[in-house]
């Protein structure tokens, strides 16, 4: 069972001297009678902060200020401008500091937009559980390039070693997906590779979980953060997987030091614009691709294609490649789906005035619009199951 997790301190958040500069430049260009403070997102409800602060834990609301002009609102682990004013009940976020590395995906619910997970962190644990038949690879790929693309550092962590059958097969199938990235066996029944864990946190930096439903992200937060403040998943004995639980919050303090921002289950991360993340998570594609003839060559059937002659040689897997290929074509995708958006929303602005038979127009567009959606839910659907499925 949970118990409630301690208040957080302030002194324990991780907090560098760049928030504090950032903070101090904000309240001398905004001057106010309101009492202000640097906090930090520890977790949304329902939309609404809980942001944690000199003085506890407050429920925080966005100032109309940060609503109009914020690229997107607060999220876990952002650092903030609370502001406290006379005779309210709750907090008010005045501005969001600058981020560092985020960790983004395209919303599920959107699809055309982008939802961020988690602000200004420094790590990214990928956890996938030992128990489970195999290591998804293909996932594991994908969470990669996320990673990658988030700027902060990636570090596998396969858990529940205690309940693995193909360990060496599957840490060696894990190692060469991920070239030059440091592996973690870890289990939090017998402890092994806990320890390790904590260390590359401590003592000031900010890692975040990422996994899907059951892997171990809780039990490894209330390992990390010593004792029994997240709630943690009975695992369904037909097919081993977890339950989604409710949590209370989302970001804790480390043992040793640091902070560490558990997520809840996250089925799949399909892709955002991430560019960046592909060569680092592919380095061995991507050192091929500067001798290819053509600079925008997909490495599919292009005359002059190093990659494809690489595979031919053995020198690259043509799995890889495969996986490559298809995050590849999930971005483009993605980004032509965004473009046929921006295209109606244009078509819809521009032609309001000139419709003479608005109202039935507007509710058959609503209506079209609705099913766009519903479809677009369902393929995100089918991507999840697939991708889960693929091993
Ligand atoms: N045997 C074993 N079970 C674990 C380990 N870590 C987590 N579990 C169990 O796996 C289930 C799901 O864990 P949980 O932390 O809730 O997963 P989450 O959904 O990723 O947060 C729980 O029943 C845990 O007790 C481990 O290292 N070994
Ligand atoms: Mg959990
Ligand atoms: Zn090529």
């Amino acid at each position: 069972m949970s118990s409630v997790a301690p208040d957080i301190a302030f002194s324990d958040l991780a907090c560098s001297e760049r928030e504090l500069a950032l903070f101090d430049a904000y309240c001398s260009a905004h001057p106010s009678l309101d009492e202000r403070f640097l906090g930090r997102v520890a977790r949304l409800d329902r939309g609404l902060p809980l942001v944690c602060f000199e003085k506890g834990t407050a429920r925080a609301e966005h100032a109309a200020s940060v609503i109009k002009s914020a690229d997107s609102l607060a999220c876990v682990g952002d650092w903030v401008v609370l502001a406290c004013p006379e005779g309210h009940d709750r907090g008010l976020i005045e501005d969001i500091l600058p981020r560092t590395e985020t960790l983004v995906r395209t919303d599920p619910s959107e699809r055309t937009g982008r939802q961020v997970l988690a602000a200004n962190i420094d790590i990214v644990f990928l956890l996938h559980a030992l128990s489970d038949e195999r290591v998804n690879i293909r996932r594991l790929e994908r969470e990669m390039v996320v990673a990658y693309n988030s700027g902060a550092l990636p570090v596998v962590v396969l858990t529940k070693a205690d309940l693995a059958t193909h360990l060496s097969e599957d840490l060696e199938a894990v190692r060469r997906a991920v070239p030059g990235i440091e592996v973690i066996v870890e289990s939090v029944y017998d402890g092994r590779g806990v320890e390790e864990i904590s260390r590359l946190i401590a003592p000031t930096k900010t890692a975040v979980l990422l996994g899907r439903s059951g892997v171990g992200k809780s039990a490894l937060t209330n390992a990390l953060v010593g004792g029994d403040y997240q709630a943690t998943g009975s695992v369904r004995a037909s097919d081993n997987k977890g339950r989604h639980t409710t949590v209370s919050r989302d970001l804790f303090v480390v043992r040793g030091g640091g902070v560490v921002i558990d997520t809840p289950g996250i089925r799949a991360i399909a892709l955002w614009d991430v560019d960046a993340g592909f060569d680092s998570a592919f380095p061995e594609i991507a050192a091929r691709a500067a001798e290819c003839r053509f600079s925008d060559c997909t490495h599919t059937d292009e005359p002059g294609c190093a990659v494809l002659e690489a595979v031919r040689l053995g020198q690259i897997e043509r799995r890889r490649l495969e996986s490559y290929r298809a995050l590849r074509r999930e971005v483009a995708d993605n980004a032509a789906r965004r473009a046929e958006r921006a295209r109606l929303d244009a078509r819809r602005r521009g032609g309001t005035k000139a419709s003479g038979n608005r109202n039935r127009n507007t509710k058959r567009r609503a209506r079209r619009e609705r099913e766009e959606l519903r479809q677009e839910l369902d393929d995100y659907r089918l991507d999840d199951e697939l991708h889960d499925g693929l091993s």
